[in-house]
């Protein structure tokens, strides 16, 4: 009866902390976090996260069967954070990486033509010291 909680205790230790952050990819080409009416995620510098996506086909697709995209950029400058480029095929999708190192104001775009509203696919994301 006492080897269990002892056991369990190890496990937890042995498992590095992650952020799981679930997003919705939605069919109407928007990002969507559930309990967030203006999604945002927010990470502190250089941990590491796990994305759990979720994509729903729009009305468009890339010739490679991906429905929608998810592209990090430094807001100030709109320059892409290397790793941090996906192509989303329907149905589940996790990516396991580091944040950021630099602290700031960040924006994920869609980069699949995937409906007329396409444009406006994007979401805040902000990285804390
Ligand atoms: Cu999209």
């Amino acid at each position: 009866m006492m080897v269990v909680p002892i056991l369990s205790a190890w496990g937890q230790a042995a498992q590095p902390q992650r952020q799981v952050i679930e997003i919705l990819a939605d069919h109407d080409s928007r990002y969507k976090i559930q309990g967030q009416k203006q999604p945002v995620i927010t990470v502190r510098a250089g941990e590491m996260v796990t994305l759990r996506i979720t994509a729903k086909k729009a009305k468009n697709l890339n010739r490679d069967g991906s429905i929608h995209g998810f592209s990090l950029l430094r807001a100030k400058d709109r320059k892409p954070v290397e790793g941090w480029d996906f192509l989303l095929k329907p149905g589940v999708q996790e990516f396991s990486l580091a944040a950021p190192s630099e602290a700031g104001e960040y924006v994920v775009v869609c980069t699949v033509i995937c409906s007329e509203e396409h444009e406006g696919m994007n979401m805040r994301f902000v990285v804390l010291p």
